[in-house]
This record gives C-alpha cells, structure tokens and sequence, in this order.
C-alpha cells in the first residue's frame, strides 16, 4: 500500500516535475492534488522537453495512470490543449482520469483574478492571472462549479446564476463593467463538458482500491509549502494546500495510506510573485544564480527572484509535511562558486529565530544569518554516486542534510532525467 507524497519544500519550482518523473518510473498512479494551471512543471526526456501545467507530470510515462484529484481546480480549456500539445507529439492521454468533483475554473475566474490584481495596486500578489483564487474562493463560499455540474443543463443554468449573482453585481457596480452572461456562460460549460466527460471518473474510490491491491500512488503536488494558504507566507500564497496534507483532502484517501512524504527543495532558493524572501540577493549573484539556473517562470515566463539556501524554511518544511526524505535538486548550479552561503537562521530585530516566525510582521523583517561553506569548480553532471561528488560538494550536502532535519536521499546535478544521483 505506498502511497507516496512529492511536495514543495520551498516556494515553488524545486523541479518537482523532473523528481516526479523519476519515481514515476517506479509507481501506477500520479495523483496531482491541488492547484491548477498555475503550476509549471518542466520535464525533459532525452532531448524532448515538455512544459505541463494541470496534467500530472506522470503524464509521460505510459505506464502509469494520471490522475487528477478533487483537490484540482481545473480549467478544461487548458486542460485540452495541453491534451492536444502532448497527442500532437505521439504522448497518449486517453488514461487520464479526472475527478467528478473537482472544481472549474470558467472564464469569469480568469477575469476576476485580473481585475482583483489591478484593484489590489500596491497590495497585490503577484498571482499566475489563470482564475486560481477566485476559483477556490467560490469552493469555499459554496458557489463553485464541480465536473458533474457540466452534465445537466438545468442543473448547470441554476449552478451559473448562483456563482454569478454577486460577482454581476460587483462587476457592474465596483468594477464598471458589464455583466456576464447566465445563459452564454452555461453553453460555453455545457460543451466543454461533453469533451470532459470521458476523463470523469470516481478517482477517490480508484485511488484506495489501488492501494489496497497493493499498487503505488504518488501524490505529486504543485505549487510548494511557502505557498500553502495555511501554513505560507499569507497573503502571499495560493488558494490551496500544496503540503502533504493536502494530499489527503485534495484526492479523498486517508493518512494513514500515506507511507513516505518526500519534500523537493533547490540547492538554492527561487520566489515568483510577491511577499517576503528573506535571502533574496538582489544584486549580480541573484543574477548569476538567475542565468546559470535558467530561473524563468515556466506557466508565465516571469524572472524567478533568486537567494541563498534557506535552512529555516528548510526545517519549517520538514515539520509541516512530516517529511521522510528530502530530493534536493540543481546542485550543479553553484558549481564555480568560491564560497556558498547558507542562511542557518533569522535575525528579527536583534533577536535570533532558528524556527520559523509565525507572525508575518516577523517573517518580513527577518534577516538571514549565514554561515559560509567553500565551493567547487568540477563538473558533476556526471557524477553517479556520492562518493564521486567534490568533497567540498559532499560537505555543503552534509551541511544542508543537519540543517534540514531530514536526509537527503537523491540530488539532481543537471536538467536530464539520468542528471541525478540516488543515496540509499
Ligand atoms: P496564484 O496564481 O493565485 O496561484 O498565485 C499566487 C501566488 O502563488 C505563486 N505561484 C507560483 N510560484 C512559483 N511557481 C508557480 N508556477 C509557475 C512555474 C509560475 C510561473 O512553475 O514557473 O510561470 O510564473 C506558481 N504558481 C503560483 C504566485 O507567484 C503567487 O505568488
Ligand atoms: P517544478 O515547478 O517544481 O516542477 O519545477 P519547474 O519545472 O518549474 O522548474 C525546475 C527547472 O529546473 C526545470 O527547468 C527542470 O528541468 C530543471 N531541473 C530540475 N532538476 C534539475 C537539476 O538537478 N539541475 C538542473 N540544472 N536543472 C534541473
Ligand atoms: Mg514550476
């Protein structure tokens, strides 16, 4: 019965879709859980490479079947042309299966998020612009569209106008725009539905009886647990739960089911959209890290904001998602650094943190304090086992482990899928 989590350990972007990838090898399912098509997922394969947004990254590997959980707000528009973008390649989606009750994102949720943005000014979060938020704000307020909503006109037509009521309203007399359309907006649903339908599955009742038979589920998140909108930066967060908890509310299968947490961190640390990010270099090593990681938004082509590796976040992390293990990755980006700092813990107004501030006040003021390791000039894209690393290389590894809380049981030293060293 493994189920297996893959999470975030940081604020996105660890390279989840690559650490997914490889234990795909391994597993039947791939569960994604949370989120939408604000996550970016890059995967490369020989010298194929593929940008996934709401499909599963197991997507690629025929041998396994994706799943998309309650968890997932989905935009089915997207959602078919990444379809269509992977058929057109030779990559069959036909097994893909989508759960009945998770929530859509319509057109009006892309709208709104835009417009809240704009109005937010100064306050704004930076978010990816696909309709998240306002997608799961309408979950909670309990006016959302879930899948099977798209099978019954009259039931649609009713669900529409409830979701619609307030928001024309705001619309019209906040925002001075028009209002959107009832009966249009349940046609355009009505047919996307049709197309959705042979997807839709009970992928709660899936997953356990796959468990119980003994088969492997990897719950893959997106998004990460800095971004998580109960344990994040708030507000600088997305609407949902990337930690491994939200594995269990977000595909309907109990912890108990769940045997490993594995969090996926960066040998250095990335930030898209605002909030606080304590070893934020803005000068030209957050450059060089920028370049030498390729650190672009993969869902909006957004400069990555780059930093030191955080150890408090690090151990935030292992505490929250109970993690097992740890897969860092991009360690062959620092390679030709002369030192590397490690930010070991905070300086909040001359008081030292080793832990997490909860109060954001904190968190924004907090300064990192660092320890220096000395680095490494080798290349190590090539190396296969530990032992092979530069000793310096082990020894920032070593150090990253002892602070993290948590071992560290494969590394990532380059882009391609057999870039990676595992450590039994
Ligand atoms: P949203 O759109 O409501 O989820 O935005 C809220 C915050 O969550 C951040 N966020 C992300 N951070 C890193 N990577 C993400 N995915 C893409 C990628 C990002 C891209 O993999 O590269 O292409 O720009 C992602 N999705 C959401 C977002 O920046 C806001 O801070
Ligand atoms: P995700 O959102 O966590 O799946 O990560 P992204 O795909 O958005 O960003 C990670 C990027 O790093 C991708 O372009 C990956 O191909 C790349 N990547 C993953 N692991 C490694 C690694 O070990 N070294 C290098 N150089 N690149 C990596
Ligand atoms: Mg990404």
């Amino acid at each position: 019965m493994p189920g297996i989590v893959l999470i975030g350990a940081q604020w996105g972007d660890e390279g989840k879709g690559k650490a997914t990838d490889l234990i795909g090898t391994k597993v039947d399912y791939v569960a994604r859980f949370n989120g939408g098509n604000n996550a970016g997922h890059s995967v490369v394969v020989g010298d194929e490479s593929y940008a996934l947004h709401l499909l599963p990254s197991g997507i690629i590997n025929p041998n396994l079947t994706p799943v998309i959980g309650n968890g997932v707000v989905v935009d089915p528009e997207v959602l078919f042309e990444e379809i269509d973008g992977l058929e057109s390649r030779g990559i069959d989606c036909s097994h893909l299966k989508v759960s009945e009750a998770a929530h859509i994102i319509a057109p009006y949720h892309r709208t709104l998020d835009k417009v809240t943005e704009r109005f937010l000014g100064k306050h704004k979060i930076g978010t990816t612009g696909r309709g998240i938020g306002p997608a799961y704000a309408d979950k909670i307020n309990r006016v959302g569209i879930r899948v099977h909503d798209l099978f019954n006109a009259d039931h649609l037509h009713d669900k529409v106008e409830a979701s619609l009521h307030q928001k024309n309203q705001m619309l019209v007399k906040l925002y001075n725009r028009r209002p959107i359309d009832v009966d249009r907006t349940t046609e355009e649903l009505l047919k996307l539905g049709e197309r959705l339908k042979p997807y839709v599955a009970n992928t709660g009742l899936i997953l356990n009886k796959a468990l119980d038979e003994g088969k492997t589920v990897l719950f893959e998140g997106a998004q990460a647990t800095m971004l998580d909108v109960d344990h994040g930066t708030y507000p600088f967060v997305t609407s949902s739960n990337p930690t491994a908890g939200g594995a269990c509310t977000g595909t309907g299968v109990g912890p108990t089911k769940i045997t490993r947490v594995i969090g996926v961190s960066k040998a250095y640390v990335t930030r898209v959209g605002e909030g606080p990010f304590p070893t934020e270099l803005l000068d030209e090593s957050g450059e060089w890290l920028r370049q030498q990681g390729h650190e672009f938004g993969v869902t909006t082509g957004r400069p990555r904001r780059c930093g030191w590796f955080d150890a408090v976040v690090n151990r935030y992390a292992s505490q929250v998602n109970g993690l097992t293990d740890i897969v860092l990755t991009k360690l062959d980006v620092l390679t030709g650094l002369k030192e590397i700092p490690i930010c070991v813990a905070y300086d909040v107004d001359g008081e030292r943190h080793d832990d997490m501030p909860t109060d954001q006040a904190a968190f924004a003021a907090a300064k990192p304090i660092y320890e220096t390791m000395p680095g490494w000039d080798e290349d190590i894209s090539d190396c296969h086992s530990f032992d092979e690393l530069p000793a310096t290389c082990q020894a920032y590894v070593k150090r990253l482990e002892e602070l993290s809380g948590c071992r560290i049981s494969a590394i990532g030293t380059g882009p391609q899928r057999d870039h990676v060293i595992q450590i039994n």
